[in-house]
Protein backbone atom coordinates (compact mmCIF):
# COMPACT_ATOMS: atom_id res chain seq x y z
CA UNK A 1 0.00 0.00 0.00
CA UNK A 2 1.20 3.73 -0.49
CA UNK A 3 2.94 5.24 2.49
CA UNK A 4 0.40 7.32 4.87
CA UNK A 5 1.31 11.00 6.12
CA UNK A 6 -1.68 11.62 9.08
CA UNK A 7 -1.82 14.76 10.38
CA UNK A 8 -3.44 14.78 13.97
CA UNK A 9 -4.74 17.07 16.29
CA UNK A 10 -4.48 15.19 20.05
CA UNK A 11 -7.20 15.59 22.66
CA UNK A 12 -6.55 18.88 24.61
CA UNK A 13 -8.59 20.33 27.07
CA UNK A 14 -11.26 22.16 26.13
CA UNK A 15 -11.01 26.31 25.15
CA UNK A 16 -13.03 27.76 27.93
CA UNK A 17 -14.40 30.58 26.33
CA UNK A 18 -16.34 28.77 23.67
CA UNK A 19 -18.87 26.08 24.09
CA UNK A 20 -18.20 22.51 23.35
CA UNK A 21 -19.18 22.69 19.93
CA UNK A 22 -17.26 25.95 18.91
CA UNK A 23 -13.90 25.69 20.93
CA UNK A 24 -12.11 23.90 18.39
CA UNK A 25 -11.91 25.50 14.70
CA UNK A 26 -11.21 22.93 11.40
CA UNK A 27 -6.98 23.19 11.81
CA UNK A 28 -6.31 25.43 8.86
CA UNK A 29 -2.44 24.57 8.43
CA UNK A 30 -3.21 20.46 8.19
CA UNK A 31 -6.10 21.33 5.75
CA UNK A 32 -3.49 23.08 3.71
CA UNK A 33 -0.75 21.26 4.03
CA UNK A 34 -2.78 18.24 3.21
CA UNK A 35 -3.70 20.20 -0.01
CA UNK A 36 -0.27 20.77 -0.69
CA UNK A 37 0.68 17.13 -0.38
CA UNK A 38 -2.07 15.43 -2.06
CA UNK A 39 -1.56 18.03 -5.46
CA UNK A 40 1.97 17.66 -5.72
CA UNK A 41 3.21 14.00 -4.14
CA UNK A 42 1.40 11.59 -6.28
CA UNK A 43 1.22 8.46 -4.38
CA UNK A 44 1.23 9.60 -1.04
CA UNK A 45 -1.62 8.77 1.14
CA UNK A 46 -2.77 12.19 3.18
CA UNK A 47 -5.22 11.89 5.92
CA UNK A 48 -6.33 14.03 9.30
CA UNK A 49 -7.32 13.24 12.49
CA UNK A 50 -9.33 16.13 14.55
CA UNK A 51 -9.19 14.21 17.61
CA UNK A 52 -10.93 17.06 19.69
CA UNK A 53 -13.77 18.05 17.01
CA UNK A 54 -14.71 14.02 16.82
CA UNK A 55 -14.58 13.61 20.89
CA UNK A 56 -12.00 11.51 20.59
CA UNK A 57 -10.06 10.59 23.57
CA UNK A 58 -6.65 9.25 23.90
CA UNK A 59 -7.21 5.23 23.81
CA UNK A 60 -9.46 5.44 20.63
CA UNK A 61 -6.65 7.41 19.24
CA UNK A 62 -4.30 5.05 20.04
CA UNK A 63 -6.21 2.33 18.57
CA UNK A 64 -6.79 4.16 15.60
CA UNK A 65 -2.74 5.07 15.10
CA UNK A 66 -2.27 1.08 15.57
CA UNK A 67 -4.79 -0.05 12.77
CA UNK A 68 -4.17 3.04 10.40
CA UNK A 69 0.05 2.33 11.10
CA UNK A 70 1.20 5.81 9.47
CA UNK A 71 4.33 6.41 7.96
CA UNK A 72 4.57 10.12 8.65
CA UNK A 73 2.66 12.18 11.40
CA UNK A 74 2.24 15.34 11.52
CA UNK A 75 1.53 17.74 14.69
CA UNK A 76 1.19 21.45 15.20
CA UNK A 77 0.62 22.64 18.64
CA UNK A 78 0.29 25.84 19.89
CA UNK A 79 2.47 25.99 23.34
CA UNK A 80 0.21 25.17 25.83
CA UNK A 81 -0.58 21.99 23.85
CA UNK A 82 2.77 20.87 23.40
CA UNK A 83 2.52 18.31 25.71
CA UNK A 84 -0.43 16.90 24.20
CA UNK A 85 1.79 17.41 20.80
CA UNK A 86 4.86 15.50 22.24
CA UNK A 87 3.00 12.43 23.17
CA UNK A 88 1.65 11.95 19.75
CA UNK A 89 4.90 11.80 18.64
CA UNK A 90 5.76 9.62 21.37
CA UNK A 91 3.42 7.07 20.13
CA UNK A 92 4.02 7.69 16.77
CA UNK A 93 7.81 6.70 17.29
CA UNK A 94 6.51 3.36 19.23
CA UNK A 95 4.93 2.48 15.96
CA UNK A 96 7.96 3.13 13.64
CA UNK A 97 6.04 6.14 11.85
CA UNK A 98 8.68 9.33 11.37
CA UNK A 99 6.65 12.29 13.13
CA UNK A 100 7.30 15.67 11.25
CA UNK A 101 6.64 18.69 13.80
CA UNK A 102 5.73 22.42 12.63
CA UNK A 103 3.74 25.54 13.61
CA UNK A 104 4.13 28.57 15.91
CA UNK A 105 5.54 26.64 18.77
CA UNK A 106 8.05 23.82 17.14
CA UNK A 107 9.32 26.25 14.27
CA UNK A 108 11.43 27.69 17.60
CA UNK A 109 12.23 25.02 19.74
CA UNK A 110 13.55 22.76 17.15
CA UNK A 111 16.57 22.14 19.56
CA UNK A 112 14.74 21.25 22.58
CA UNK A 113 12.62 18.92 20.50
CA UNK A 114 14.70 17.19 18.15
CA UNK A 115 17.41 16.53 20.96
CA UNK A 116 14.67 14.85 23.10
CA UNK A 117 14.56 12.31 20.36
CA UNK A 118 10.32 12.32 19.76
CA UNK A 119 10.74 14.27 16.59
CA UNK A 120 12.53 13.15 13.50
CA UNK A 121 12.09 16.85 11.38
CA UNK A 122 11.39 20.35 12.19
CA UNK A 123 9.12 22.61 9.43
CA UNK A 124 10.24 26.47 10.05
CA UNK A 125 7.69 28.94 9.45
CA UNK A 126 5.54 28.52 5.97
CA UNK A 127 4.91 24.68 5.70
CA UNK A 128 3.02 24.33 2.34
CA UNK A 129 6.39 24.21 -0.29
CA UNK A 130 9.01 22.83 2.39
CA UNK A 131 6.19 19.51 3.25
CA UNK A 132 6.40 18.54 -0.55
CA UNK A 133 9.79 18.43 -0.78
CA UNK A 134 10.10 17.06 2.57
CA UNK A 135 8.47 14.27 1.88
CA UNK A 136 9.73 13.52 -1.45
CA UNK A 137 13.61 14.11 0.70
CA UNK A 138 12.02 11.50 3.32
CA UNK A 139 10.71 8.78 0.78
CA UNK A 140 14.66 8.48 0.12
CA UNK A 141 15.62 7.60 3.59
CA UNK A 142 19.03 9.51 3.30
CA UNK A 143 20.02 12.33 5.39
CA UNK A 144 21.91 13.87 2.50
CA UNK A 145 18.53 14.37 0.61
CA UNK A 146 16.93 16.24 3.87
CA UNK A 147 19.89 18.44 3.60
CA UNK A 148 18.63 19.94 0.14
CA UNK A 149 15.12 20.93 2.03
CA UNK A 150 15.09 24.55 2.86
CA UNK A 151 13.61 25.81 5.98
CA UNK A 152 13.74 22.12 8.09
CA UNK A 153 16.04 21.07 11.34
CA UNK A 154 16.66 17.60 11.60
CA UNK A 155 19.25 15.25 13.87
CA UNK A 156 22.05 13.32 12.51
CA UNK A 157 23.37 11.81 14.81
CA UNK A 158 24.07 14.09 17.78
CA UNK A 159 24.47 16.87 15.33
CA UNK A 160 21.30 18.98 15.09
CA UNK A 161 21.18 20.63 11.58
CA UNK A 162 19.51 23.78 10.27
CA UNK A 163 19.07 23.85 6.41
CA UNK A 164 17.93 27.72 6.33
CA UNK A 165 15.51 29.77 5.99
CA UNK A 166 12.90 29.22 3.25
CA UNK A 167 11.31 32.11 0.85
CA UNK A 168 7.62 32.76 1.53
CA UNK A 169 5.37 31.96 -1.16
CA UNK A 170 5.13 35.33 -3.46
CA UNK A 171 1.78 34.74 -4.47
CA UNK A 172 -0.78 32.99 -1.88
CA UNK A 173 -3.27 32.20 -4.84
CA UNK A 174 -0.94 29.60 -5.48
CA UNK A 175 -1.96 27.98 -2.72
CA UNK A 176 -3.95 24.62 -3.60
CA UNK A 177 -7.60 24.81 -2.14
CA UNK A 178 -7.02 23.42 1.78
CA UNK A 179 -8.52 20.31 1.54
CA UNK A 180 -11.87 20.42 3.90
CA UNK A 181 -12.86 17.19 2.74
CA UNK A 182 -10.37 15.72 5.08
CA UNK A 183 -12.32 16.83 7.96
CA UNK A 184 -15.44 16.18 9.14
CA UNK A 185 -16.79 19.52 8.46
CA UNK A 186 -20.52 18.86 9.83
CA UNK A 187 -18.81 18.53 13.53
CA UNK A 188 -17.82 22.43 13.61
CA UNK A 189 -20.21 24.43 14.79
CA UNK A 190 -22.73 21.92 14.61
CA UNK A 191 -24.54 22.51 17.15
CA UNK A 192 -23.57 26.68 17.89
CA UNK A 193 -26.08 29.56 18.26
CA UNK A 194 -23.50 31.85 17.71
CA UNK A 195 -21.00 29.79 15.46
CA UNK A 196 -23.00 27.64 13.27
CA UNK A 197 -21.69 25.30 10.75
CA UNK A 198 -18.87 27.75 10.78
CA UNK A 199 -15.45 27.09 9.11
CA UNK A 200 -11.78 28.41 9.22
CA UNK A 201 -10.53 30.94 6.66
CA UNK A 202 -7.23 32.91 5.58
CA UNK A 203 -7.32 36.12 3.80
CA UNK A 204 -3.36 36.33 4.42
CA UNK A 205 -0.64 35.38 6.47
CA UNK A 206 1.92 37.42 8.31
CA UNK A 207 0.86 41.00 9.83
CA UNK A 208 2.50 44.86 8.52
CA UNK A 209 3.14 45.30 12.41
CA UNK A 210 5.89 43.97 14.29
CA UNK A 211 4.56 44.01 17.77
CA UNK A 212 6.91 43.22 20.53
CA UNK A 213 5.19 40.34 22.13
CA UNK A 214 3.66 38.57 19.13
CA UNK A 215 5.23 35.24 17.07
CA UNK A 216 2.60 35.73 14.36
CA UNK A 217 4.03 37.99 11.96
CA UNK A 218 7.69 35.94 13.08
CA UNK A 219 5.66 32.86 11.68
CA UNK A 220 5.36 34.45 8.39
CA UNK A 221 7.97 36.85 8.44
CA UNK A 222 10.37 37.89 5.52
CA UNK A 223 14.09 37.07 6.24
CA UNK A 224 15.99 39.92 5.45
CA UNK A 225 18.92 41.14 6.53
CA UNK A 226 20.11 38.17 9.04
CA UNK A 227 16.56 38.91 10.96
CA UNK A 228 12.84 38.32 10.28
CA UNK A 229 11.04 41.40 9.42
CA UNK A 230 7.20 41.92 8.85
CA UNK A 231 5.63 40.85 5.94
CA UNK A 232 1.84 40.70 5.26
CA UNK A 233 0.63 38.63 2.05
CA UNK A 234 -3.06 38.68 1.13
CA UNK A 235 -4.93 36.39 -1.46
CA UNK A 236 -6.71 37.91 -3.95
CA UNK A 237 -10.44 38.96 -3.40
CA UNK A 238 -11.88 36.74 -6.22
CA UNK A 239 -9.56 33.83 -5.02
CA UNK A 240 -11.45 34.13 -1.21
CA UNK A 241 -14.85 34.82 -3.47
CA UNK A 242 -14.14 30.89 -4.51
CA UNK A 243 -12.86 29.73 -1.25
CA UNK A 244 -15.90 31.04 0.60
CA UNK A 245 -18.32 30.13 -2.69
CA UNK A 246 -17.04 26.23 -1.79
CA UNK A 247 -17.39 26.68 1.82
CA UNK A 248 -20.84 27.70 1.63
CA UNK A 249 -22.45 25.73 -1.22
CA UNK A 250 -20.69 22.31 -1.19
CA UNK A 251 -19.61 22.10 2.23
CA UNK A 252 -22.85 23.83 3.50
CA UNK A 253 -20.74 26.79 5.99
CA UNK A 254 -22.54 29.67 7.47
CA UNK A 255 -19.69 31.07 9.41
CA UNK A 256 -16.18 32.49 8.57
CA UNK A 257 -13.84 32.66 11.44
CA UNK A 258 -11.01 34.55 10.07
CA UNK A 259 -7.58 33.00 10.85
CA UNK A 260 -5.98 36.17 9.81
CA UNK A 261 -3.12 37.25 12.64
CA UNK A 262 -4.91 40.88 12.14
CA UNK A 263 -7.50 41.09 9.07
CA UNK A 264 -7.66 44.77 8.53
CA UNK A 265 -3.79 44.75 7.93
CA UNK A 266 -4.76 45.49 4.37
CA UNK A 267 -6.73 48.66 4.04
CA UNK A 268 -8.23 47.27 0.80
CA UNK A 269 -9.03 43.30 0.39
CA UNK A 270 -11.90 42.82 3.30
CA UNK A 271 -13.95 45.56 1.64
CA UNK A 272 -13.42 44.10 -2.41
CA UNK A 273 -14.01 41.22 -0.87
CA UNK A 274 -17.32 42.11 0.78
CA UNK A 275 -18.33 43.76 -2.24
CA UNK A 276 -18.04 40.39 -3.90
CA UNK A 277 -20.17 39.01 -1.92
CA UNK A 278 -22.57 41.62 -2.00
CA UNK A 279 -23.01 41.69 -5.74
CA UNK A 280 -23.11 37.52 -5.36
CA UNK A 281 -26.40 38.83 -2.73
CA UNK A 282 -24.45 36.39 -0.46
CA UNK A 283 -23.95 37.35 3.22
CA UNK A 284 -22.24 35.40 5.48
CA UNK A 285 -21.75 36.28 9.95
CA UNK A 286 -17.90 36.40 10.25
CA UNK A 287 -15.35 36.91 13.21
CA UNK A 288 -12.27 38.51 12.97
CA UNK A 289 -8.88 39.78 15.22
CA UNK A 290 -8.71 43.37 14.26
CA UNK A 291 -6.64 46.46 14.89
CA UNK A 292 -8.13 49.89 16.28
CA UNK A 293 -6.47 52.29 14.18
CA UNK A 294 -7.46 50.30 11.15
CA UNK A 295 -11.11 50.10 12.13
CA UNK A 296 -10.73 53.95 12.55
CA UNK A 297 -9.19 54.35 8.87
CA UNK A 298 -11.81 51.72 7.60
CA UNK A 299 -14.69 53.59 8.96
CA UNK A 300 -13.29 56.55 7.55
CA UNK A 301 -13.40 55.15 3.76
CA UNK A 302 -16.60 53.44 3.97
CA UNK A 303 -15.03 49.69 3.87
CA UNK A 304 -16.01 49.10 7.26
CA UNK A 305 -19.73 49.48 6.17
CA UNK A 306 -18.94 47.14 3.57
CA UNK A 307 -17.81 44.27 5.54
CA UNK A 308 -20.63 44.68 8.01
CA UNK A 309 -23.38 44.50 5.81
CA UNK A 310 -21.72 41.17 3.90
CA UNK A 311 -22.22 39.71 7.48
CA UNK A 312 -18.91 40.90 9.77
CA UNK A 313 -20.54 40.38 13.15
CA UNK A 314 -17.89 39.40 15.60
CA UNK A 315 -15.03 41.77 16.13
CA UNK A 316 -11.99 41.00 18.41
CA UNK A 317 -9.82 44.44 19.34
CA UNK A 318 -5.94 43.08 20.35
CA UNK A 319 -5.84 46.51 22.75
CA UNK A 320 -3.54 45.15 24.79
CA UNK A 321 -2.75 48.10 27.01
CA UNK A 322 -4.77 52.21 27.61
CA UNK A 323 -1.46 53.39 28.91
CA UNK A 324 0.53 55.40 26.02
CA UNK A 325 4.26 54.22 27.25
CA UNK A 326 3.12 50.74 28.03
CA UNK A 327 2.16 50.64 24.50
CA UNK A 328 5.09 51.96 23.16
CA UNK A 329 6.89 49.38 24.96
CA UNK A 330 5.17 47.03 23.35
CA UNK A 331 5.50 48.44 19.64
CA UNK A 332 2.05 47.97 19.47
CA UNK A 333 1.13 51.85 18.10
CA UNK A 334 -2.20 53.31 18.74
CA UNK A 335 -1.14 56.15 20.59
CA UNK A 336 -3.71 58.16 20.42
CA UNK A 337 -6.89 56.39 22.11
CA UNK A 338 -7.38 54.33 19.17
CA UNK A 339 -8.89 51.51 20.75
CA UNK A 340 -11.58 53.69 23.26
CA UNK A 341 -12.30 55.44 20.11
CA UNK A 342 -13.10 52.48 17.85
CA UNK A 343 -14.43 50.58 20.88
CA UNK A 344 -17.25 53.65 21.16
CA UNK A 345 -17.39 53.82 17.12
CA UNK A 346 -18.46 50.27 16.88
CA UNK A 347 -21.06 50.91 20.24
CA UNK A 348 -22.69 53.32 18.36
CA UNK A 349 -22.54 52.33 14.50
CA UNK A 350 -22.01 48.74 14.19
CA UNK A 351 -24.45 47.76 17.03
CA UNK A 352 -24.79 44.08 15.09
CA UNK A 353 -21.44 43.14 15.84
CA UNK A 354 -20.23 41.76 19.20
CA UNK A 355 -16.46 43.36 20.52
CA UNK A 356 -14.23 41.79 23.01
CA UNK A 357 -11.58 43.64 23.48
CA UNK A 358 -8.15 41.74 24.43
CA UNK A 359 -5.55 43.09 26.93
CA UNK A 360 -2.14 41.88 28.50
CA UNK A 361 -1.28 41.42 31.73
CA UNK A 362 1.86 40.43 33.54
CA UNK A 363 4.20 42.57 31.81
CA UNK A 364 7.59 42.38 33.54
CA UNK A 365 6.60 46.01 34.26
CA UNK A 366 3.41 45.28 36.12
CA UNK A 367 2.32 45.39 39.40
CA UNK A 368 -0.53 44.56 41.60
CA UNK A 369 -1.67 48.82 41.03
CA UNK A 370 -1.19 48.54 37.16
CA UNK A 371 -3.18 45.71 36.70
CA UNK A 372 -6.31 46.54 38.60
CA UNK A 373 -5.77 50.03 36.71
CA UNK A 374 -6.15 48.37 33.59
CA UNK A 375 -8.64 45.89 34.39
CA UNK A 376 -10.99 49.06 35.66
CA UNK A 377 -10.06 51.04 32.62
CA UNK A 378 -10.81 48.36 30.17
CA UNK A 379 -13.87 47.88 31.98
CA UNK A 380 -15.23 51.44 31.43
CA UNK A 381 -15.03 50.79 27.56
CA UNK A 382 -18.39 50.12 25.60
CA UNK A 383 -17.15 46.04 24.90
CA UNK A 384 -19.01 43.47 25.07
CA UNK A 385 -16.25 41.65 26.65
CA UNK A 386 -12.87 41.86 27.61
CA UNK A 387 -10.56 39.23 27.90
CA UNK A 388 -7.25 39.25 30.07
CA UNK A 389 -4.61 37.49 28.38
CA UNK A 390 -1.21 36.50 30.68
CA UNK A 391 1.99 37.70 29.05
CA UNK A 392 3.52 34.52 27.74
CA UNK A 393 7.14 34.77 27.02
CA UNK A 394 6.61 32.42 23.43
CA UNK A 395 9.35 30.90 21.85
CA UNK A 396 10.30 33.09 18.88
CA UNK A 397 9.84 36.12 21.05
CA UNK A 398 12.30 38.37 22.56
CA UNK A 399 11.10 37.34 26.10
CA UNK A 400 11.51 33.73 25.39
CA UNK A 401 14.89 32.20 26.74
CA UNK A 402 16.29 28.51 26.16
CA UNK A 403 16.41 27.62 29.99
CA UNK A 404 12.54 28.42 30.03
CA UNK A 405 12.01 24.44 28.43
CA UNK A 406 10.80 22.59 31.15
CA UNK A 407 13.57 18.95 29.92
CA UNK A 408 10.78 16.64 31.99
CA UNK A 409 8.20 17.49 28.90
CA UNK A 410 9.22 14.79 26.78
CA UNK A 411 9.52 12.60 29.74
CA UNK A 412 5.93 13.05 30.88
CA UNK A 413 4.54 13.09 27.11
CA UNK A 414 6.54 9.07 26.80
CA UNK A 415 5.30 8.39 30.29
CA UNK A 416 1.93 9.56 29.24
CA UNK A 417 1.85 7.27 25.98
CA UNK A 418 2.37 4.39 28.04
CA UNK A 419 -1.08 5.47 30.11
CA UNK A 420 -2.90 6.26 26.39
CA UNK A 421 -1.99 2.71 25.70
CA UNK A 422 -3.49 0.99 28.91
CA UNK A 423 -6.27 2.89 30.28
CA UNK A 424 -9.51 4.44 29.12
CA UNK A 425 -11.85 6.65 30.42
CA UNK A 426 -10.95 10.34 32.47
CA UNK A 427 -8.03 7.74 34.18
CA UNK A 428 -5.54 8.93 31.45
CA UNK A 429 -5.48 12.44 32.55
CA UNK A 430 -2.02 14.06 33.11
CA UNK A 431 -0.32 13.56 36.59
CA UNK A 432 -0.62 16.26 38.32
CA UNK A 433 2.99 17.05 38.90
CA UNK A 434 2.75 17.39 34.92
CA UNK A 435 0.12 20.14 35.04
CA UNK A 436 2.18 21.92 37.36
CA UNK A 437 5.07 22.30 34.91
CA UNK A 438 2.56 22.92 32.08
CA UNK A 439 1.00 25.89 34.30
CA UNK A 440 4.76 27.82 33.55
CA UNK A 441 3.55 28.23 29.86
CA UNK A 442 -0.04 29.06 30.38
CA UNK A 443 -1.25 29.36 33.95
CA UNK A 444 -5.23 28.92 32.83
CA UNK A 445 -4.93 25.45 32.00
CA UNK A 446 -3.21 23.82 35.37
CA UNK A 447 -7.15 24.53 36.17
CA UNK A 448 -8.87 23.31 32.91
CA UNK A 449 -10.73 19.68 33.40
CA UNK A 450 -9.34 17.66 30.11
CA UNK A 451 -12.43 17.02 28.57
CA UNK A 452 -11.96 15.11 25.46
CA UNK A 453 -10.72 11.82 27.22
C1 LIG B 1 -8.00 29.50 15.21
C2 LIG B 1 -7.13 29.77 16.43
C3 LIG B 1 -7.62 29.40 17.66
C4 LIG B 1 -9.01 28.80 17.83
C5 LIG B 1 -9.04 27.32 17.58
C6 LIG B 1 -7.91 26.58 18.24
C7 LIG B 1 -8.18 25.12 18.25
N1 LIG B 1 -7.43 24.44 19.06
O1 LIG B 1 -9.02 24.66 17.53
C8 LIG B 1 -9.34 29.23 19.27
C9 LIG B 1 -10.01 30.57 19.16
C10 LIG B 1 -10.22 28.29 20.07
C11 LIG B 1 -7.93 29.40 19.85
C12 LIG B 1 -7.65 29.31 21.17
C13 LIG B 1 -6.37 29.47 21.68
N2 LIG B 1 -5.29 29.91 21.03
CO1 LIG B 1 -5.27 30.16 19.13
N3 LIG B 1 -5.15 30.61 17.37
C14 LIG B 1 -5.88 30.41 16.31
C15 LIG B 1 -5.32 31.12 15.08
C16 LIG B 1 -6.10 32.43 14.96
C17 LIG B 1 -5.40 30.44 13.73
C18 LIG B 1 -4.57 29.17 13.49
C19 LIG B 1 -4.58 28.91 12.01
O2 LIG B 1 -5.44 28.19 11.52
N4 LIG B 1 -3.69 29.57 11.26
C20 LIG B 1 -3.60 29.48 9.80
C21 LIG B 1 -2.51 28.48 9.36
C22 LIG B 1 -2.54 28.28 7.88
O3 LIG B 1 -1.27 29.06 9.72
P1 LIG B 1 -0.27 28.32 10.71
O4 LIG B 1 -1.03 27.66 11.78
O5 LIG B 1 0.81 29.24 11.07
O6 LIG B 1 0.30 27.13 9.80
C23 LIG B 1 1.32 27.28 8.83
C24 LIG B 1 2.74 27.14 9.40
O7 LIG B 1 2.87 27.59 10.72
C25 LIG B 1 3.08 25.70 9.23
N5 LIG B 1 2.57 24.70 10.16
C26 LIG B 1 1.64 24.77 11.12
N6 LIG B 1 1.45 23.57 11.70
C27 LIG B 1 2.25 22.68 11.07
C28 LIG B 1 2.41 21.31 11.24
C29 LIG B 1 3.31 20.63 10.42
C30 LIG B 1 3.48 19.16 10.58
C31 LIG B 1 4.05 21.34 9.45
C32 LIG B 1 4.98 20.64 8.58
C33 LIG B 1 3.89 22.72 9.29
C34 LIG B 1 2.98 23.38 10.09
O8 LIG B 1 2.49 25.44 7.97
C35 LIG B 1 1.20 26.10 7.90
C36 LIG B 1 0.95 26.48 6.47
O9 LIG B 1 1.96 27.31 5.98
C37 LIG B 1 -3.84 31.34 15.50
C38 LIG B 1 -3.24 32.58 14.91
C39 LIG B 1 -2.77 32.33 13.49
N7 LIG B 1 -3.14 33.20 12.60
O10 LIG B 1 -2.10 31.35 13.18
C40 LIG B 1 -3.95 31.42 17.02
C41 LIG B 1 -2.82 30.86 17.91
C42 LIG B 1 -2.37 29.55 17.34
N8 LIG B 1 -3.48 30.65 19.20
C43 LIG B 1 -2.73 30.96 20.18
C44 LIG B 1 -3.11 30.84 21.54
C45 LIG B 1 -2.13 31.36 22.58
C46 LIG B 1 -4.32 30.29 21.91
C47 LIG B 1 -4.85 30.10 23.33
C48 LIG B 1 -3.85 29.48 24.29
C49 LIG B 1 -5.35 31.46 23.81
C50 LIG B 1 -5.57 31.59 25.28
N9 LIG B 1 -4.74 32.37 25.96
O11 LIG B 1 -6.48 30.98 25.81
C51 LIG B 1 -6.08 29.20 23.11
C52 LIG B 1 -5.75 27.70 23.33
C53 LIG B 1 -6.66 26.79 22.56
C54 LIG B 1 -6.55 25.33 22.80
N10 LIG B 1 -6.20 24.81 23.95
O12 LIG B 1 -6.84 24.62 21.87
C55 LIG B 1 -1.38 31.46 19.73
C56 LIG B 1 -0.33 30.38 19.94
C57 LIG B 1 1.01 30.94 20.33
C58 LIG B 1 1.95 29.84 20.71
N11 LIG B 1 3.18 29.90 20.25
O13 LIG B 1 1.61 28.95 21.41
C59 LIG B 1 -1.66 31.86 18.28
C60 LIG B 1 -0.47 31.74 17.32
C61 LIG B 1 -2.17 33.32 18.30
C62 LIG B 1 -1.25 34.31 18.90
N12 LIG B 1 -1.80 35.37 19.35
O14 LIG B 1 -0.05 34.23 19.01
N13 LIG B 1 -7.04 29.61 18.88
S1 LIG C 1 -0.95 43.90 15.02
FE1 LIG C 1 -1.53 41.97 15.99
S2 LIG C 1 -0.88 40.35 14.58
FE2 LIG C 1 0.16 42.23 13.97
S3 LIG C 1 2.16 42.13 14.99
FE3 LIG C 1 0.78 43.29 16.35
S4 LIG C 1 -0.13 41.77 17.73
FE4 LIG C 1 0.81 40.63 16.01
Amino acid sequence: MNPLFLFVRPPRPLWPLNGPSTAFWPPLAFASLAAALREHVPGLRVAITDAPAMSMGWATLARQLRSLQPDYIGIGEEAVSCVEGLRIASLAKQLGAKVVAGGCFFSHVAHHVLSAGLVDVVVHGEGEQTIVELAQALAEHNPNALRSVAGISFRNGEEVVFTGWRDLLPDLDLLPFPAYDLLTMEKYGGQSRRHPQFASIESGRGCSHGCQFCVLWRQMGRFHSGRHVPCLRVKSPDRLLEEIRILMDRFGRRYLGWVDPCFNADPHTPARLADLLLRQNRTIGQSAWLRADHLLRDHASGSLKLCYDSGWNEAYIGIERLDREELARLGKGNLNGEAARAAALLHAKYPRVVTFGSFIYGLPSDSPESVRALFRAAQRLPLDQVLFIPFTPLPGTPSWEPRMWDKTVPLVSAALRQNACRTRGPQSSPPRHHLEHSSALHPRDAACPVSTQ
